[in-house]
């Protein structure tokens, strides 16, 4: 007779061999890895010296079932920055839902200090700053404090005069330098680095999609270009993507990297301005436009037109936690469907592999999940970002809207002036009115008014709640012309199997 402890024992072994096997027969399904990719980066082969170029091993983990539909991500580092102030605010929801999938080696999260967020390791970035750029340095007061705080962040920052998100800010620029220097210097052997914010969505299976269409051998940069100074740079909101040859000669050929910029971060605006003019200035590599494939904005923002519509989309930017968690469930769900239909077709080792990918997620099926149900005709107390052209009278006699307002010297810029309309002409008098000059104008999607400020869209986008107005002059205004719309969307189509990937040359 066997004892109860060694029942429990047997039914234990059992359990686990069952579990071994089901998982083992998932991982042969997986959207296979093509190894011959790994080839062109062993030691020596394309940049002689480098010391530190090592071969990447597949995690061989059991994958968790909601990460079936993510394709093999190990060629690629993800490189998340954050900041004290906020990390746990955005954090968490990160790491069970888009870095979920990602096994332990495959990113690396910065900030402005030594942390741990539920187990992950959160690093310094800015510890290996110049001690004379810290140094009488207001910038740096937050870091100081942070570094001394008894307990939790924010009971520290709660009561400090200046806002936190500002100190946040100024910290910020002395980042992106020493993160990418500090991350290639971690994990030297990836074909890409992609850099993001700690709100920005990274699309997995469209960026493995993509990325796997270009060569890791040369020198790219690639982002969503800004200008500054007249200097094209990639935001580092919507983030970046730096090949391995790129990030080797920035980093493993130009030891210093960082420190030899900290004085220039001082004395400029923004870290990714600065990570562009280091990488610019150590290997001659300027950003190559991969907007809205990499993209600043999100699903309530977008802007849908022509060329916001069948591009596929990798990076979203300004998404909360509560956007976070509603995309990847989105995600979960489409993807729900291919990772069914395909389980049973690729269990053959093809190294063709994009035979196999599901259509990527392209800027219409977020159109269709989320905006597309919540548009209306009409709203009150919402601002839909109407923006492309402006009807206003800046001399408005007492009485009519808009007198006594101040229209900002941007929003005069856009406003229509000259060959008026009957009904352009008032468009500016109340949100009928501007509707009407919305229907009449034949590119027009969506209108808003307030106060006396009439606003034309090129696009549509579902905006945001405005303030509640105290009366109807103060009331935000805001409708679609949904017809267009609709006529819009069947004209585009199913977009054709073609996908406008962003072109690299
Ligand atoms: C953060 O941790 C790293 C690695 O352990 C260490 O080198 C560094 O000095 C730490 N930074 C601070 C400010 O304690
Ligand atoms: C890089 O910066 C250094 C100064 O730090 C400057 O002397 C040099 O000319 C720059 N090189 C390029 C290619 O811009
Ligand atoms: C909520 C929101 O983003 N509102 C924007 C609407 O558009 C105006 C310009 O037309 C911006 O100033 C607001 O910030």
């Amino acid at each position: 007779m066997l004892s109860r402890r060694a029942l429990t024992l047997l039914s234990f072994c059992l359990v686990s061999l069952l579990i071994l096997l089901l998982t083992a027969a998932r991982g042969r399904n997986d959207w296979s890895l093509d190894s011959s990719r790994y080839k062109h980066l062993l030691p020596g082969s394309f940049t002689p010296g480098n010391d530190i170029v090592s071969v990447h091993v597949p995690s061989s983990q059991p994958r968790d079932p909601a990460c079936a539909h993510i394709p093999d991500t190990t060629n690629i580092l993800l490189v998340m920055k954050t900041g004290a102030t906020e990390s746990f605010d955005r954090l968490p929801t990160q790491l069970m839902t888009v870095l979920r999938c990602l096994p332990p080696d495959n990113f690396l999260i910065f900030s402005d200090m030594n942390q741990t967020i539920a187990g992950h390791p959160v690093r310094d970035s800015l510890d290996t700053v110049l001690d004379t750029v810290q140094r009488a340095n207001r910038d740096f007061d937050l870091y100081r404090r942070q570094q001394v705080c008894l307990v939790d962040q924010a009971a520290c920052n709660k009561h400090v005069e200046a806002g936190t998100a500002t100190a946040g800010w100024d910290l910020d620029k002395y980042k992106n330098v020493h993160i990418a220097e500090k991350a290639y210097r971690l994990r030297p052997g990836y074909d890409w680095y992609v850099f993001v914010d700690a709100d920005t969505y990274v699309h997995w299976p469209n960026l493995v999609q993509w990325l796997r269409r270009l060569d890791p051998a040369r020198k790219l940069y690639l982002g969503s270009v800004t200008m500054l100074d007249n200097y094209a740079f990639a935001h580092g909101g919507s983030g970046y993507v730096v090949s391995q040859a790129a990030l080797n000669e920035m980093v493993a050929q130009n030891p210093g990297v960082g420190n030899r910029f900290d004085k220039k971060a001082r004395r400029s605006c923004c870290g990714d301005y600065v990570f562009a003019l280091a990488l610019d200035n150590t290997t001659q590599t300027r950003v190559t436009q991969s907007w809205p494939t990499i993209n600043g904005e999100k699903p309530f923002t977008f802007p849908f037109k022509k060329d916001h519509w069948c591009q596929p989309i990798v990076t979203m930017h300004h998404m909360n936690s509560e956007e976070v968690s509603s995309f990847w469930e989105y995600e979960l769900q489409r993807y729900a469907d291919y990772t069914l239909s395909l389980s049973s077709s690729s269990s053959s080792s093809s190294s063709s592999s994009s035979e196999h990918d599901p259509p990527p997620l392209r800027i219409k099926n977020v159109f269709h999940h989320f905006v597309k149900p919540r548009l209306t005709s009409h709203l009150q107390d919402w601002d839909n970002l109407s923006d492309d052209r402006f009807y206003l009278d800046p001399d408005a006699p007492p009485g009519a809207p808009g007198h006594g307002r101040t229209f900002e010297d941007w929003q005069i810029a856009r406003a229509k002036k000259d060959y008026l309309s009957a009904q352009e002409r008032f468009a500016h008098a109340s949100w009928q009115n501007c509707r009407d000059a919305c229907d009449e104008e034949p590119k027009c999607f969506q209108y808003r008014w307030q106060d006396g400020l009439c606003g034309l869209s090129w696009s549509f986008k579902l905006g945001a709640p405005a303030p509640v107005g105290k009366d109807e002059l103060t009331t935000f205004s805001s409708g679609w012309n949904l017809r267009r719309i609709l006529r819009f969307v069947d004209e585009m189509g199913d977009c054709g199997e073609k996908v406008p990937w962003p072109k690299v040359h």
